[in-house]
């Protein structure tokens, strides 16, 4: 809250060529619908929280161990968050500082791997993420990646098909999760496999990882040797990354501290490699704000908003399969959907674009087995976390599936745009959000 109460007016008087930038889009948050499935709208007190002056603070370290004097509040942030990440997910050990997933996972895979050893995550074209081991990224430049993909037929991972790779390369370490894979993450059947070939096991839970908080999708903690997540999607916090391990354990490459010949924790190396392995000073304002949105979701309230996201995306699906859509996997047991345009005659490119002009954002997306490149893509990606948050159910979802129709079988027709576009600032005017901005 700024001068007369009015928000944001210090950045206005300050800056005005900025201020009237975040104004516009302030408005384009509140009268869009948000469907790109990582995205989604904090709290109002996690926003205040993000934008609090532990920003200023350096912090290098961690609680009780840090490199600069005046810490004693940013560690009680600090330990808060960590203590609030633990009990969310059951777990013995939790990083908070990754200022993001990709940092997180380089953290993580620094921590298990030597350079040059072999990692085996799910293809990106398949729904795995840059970081798992694709050859843009460093996961796939530092390491020797084999990627696993899901079935054609069935659009899921393939548990023999996996098995025999793994047989085949010997992966140091196995990643499983993704960004666009929308069933649940089998970790049971990983870690049969893992266990078999001597494999660590890593799951990447960035995307459902509000869903496991809440019960609703099985938890990686009882499988996985250690795993990572962002916190701003169906988690609802704010934009960054965490590492997390169910049981902590001693590390098996003989790494021990020179002077007390101790054989280091996994703990351990896991927050060197962050700090200062990958990161230097954590983001203080940031770390509080993840503790503030913890403290959210271990409130009983979240497991109705998580359950809400999960049955509004099995909503939206079933109306898309009732209009003619493939959706890859047949469904979804999650907040993600990935649709299949190739019937409809329109690329995930022109459906993204005419889509935002109608005021509905989602985004292009390979579907497995594509023929078209990253940048035009045959499919489209759409998610539940924002438009839930917003406070929409079943029939909002049904209307939400109708204007997405509407267009993509008239996708030039501007004045279909234009009527779509109305309609959904309409209802975007009946869900408000951040009412506290406007008093
Ligand atoms: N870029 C994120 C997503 O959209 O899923 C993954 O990091």
């Amino acid at each position: 809250m700024g001068a007369n109460n009015e928000p944001y007016s210090f950045i206005k008087d300050n800056d005005s060529e900025l201020y009237n930038v975040l104004m516009r889009e302030v408005s384009r948050e509140e009268e869009t619908l948000e469907l790109i499935a990582s995205e989604n709208f904090v709290s109002y007190p996690v926003l205040e929280m993000a934008g609090s002056l532990m920003t200023n603070k350096y912090a290098e370290g961690y609680p009780g161990a840090r490199y600069y004097g005046g810490c004693e509040f940013v560690d009680q942030a600090e330990d808060l968050a960590r203590d609030r990440a633990k009990k969310l997910f059951n777990c013995d050990y939790a990083n908070v500082q990754p200022h993001s997933g990709s940092q997180a996972n380089m953290a993580t895979l620094m921590t298990f791997l030597s350079v040059g050893d072999t990692i085996m995550g799910l293809d990106l074209a398949h729904g795995g993420h840059l970081t798992h081991g694709s050859s843009v990224s460093f996961s796939g430049q530092l390491y020797n990646s084999v990627s696993y993909q899901v079935e054609e037929g069935t659009g899921r991972v393939n548990f023999d098909d996996v098995y025999d790779l793994a047989k085949k390369y010997q992966p140091k370490i196995i990643i499983c999760g993704g960004s666009a894979y929308p069933r649940h993450i089998e970790f049971d059947k990983f870690r049969e496999i893992a266990s078999k070939v001597g494999a660590f096991l890593m799951a990447d839970i960035a995307h459902p990882s509000g869903l496991v908080a809440a019960g609703l999708h099985p938890s990686p903690m009882p499988y996985c040797d250690v795993v990572t997540t962002t916190t701003h999607k169906t988690l609802r916090g704010p934009r960054g990354g965490m590492i997390m391990m169910g049981k902590d354990f001693e590390n098996e490459w003989g790494i021990t501290a020179p002077k007390s010949g101790r054989t280091k924790l996994v703990s351990e190396l896991l927050n060197s490699a962050v700090m200062p392995g990958v990161q230097g000073g954590p983001l203080m304002h940031i770390i509080a704000a993840k503790a503030l949105a913890f403290g959210e979701a271990l409130d009983p309230s979240f497991k109705v908003y998580a359950q809400n996201i999960v049955d509004n995306a099995k909503t939206m699906s079933n109306e898309l399969l009732s209009k003619d859509y493939r959706l890859i996997s047949g469904g979804t047991d999650t907040h993600v959907i990935l649709i299949d345009l190739t019937n409809k005659n329109v690329t995930g490119k022109s459906a993204e674009k005419a889509l935002e002009k109608a005021g509905i954002t989602v985004n292009k997306n390979m579907i497995p087995f594509d023929k078209r490149s990253p940048f035009i893509t045959s499919g489209i990606r759409i998610g539940t976390p924002a438009i839930t948050t917003r406070g929409m159910s079943s029939d909002e979802m049904a209307l939400i599936v109708q204007l997405i129709d509407d267009i993509i079988n008239d996708i030039d027709n501007e004045d279909k745009i234009n009527k779509t576009r109305s309609t959904v600032s309409s209802l975007c005017k009946s869900f408000p959000i951040y009412s506290e901005l406007h008093k």
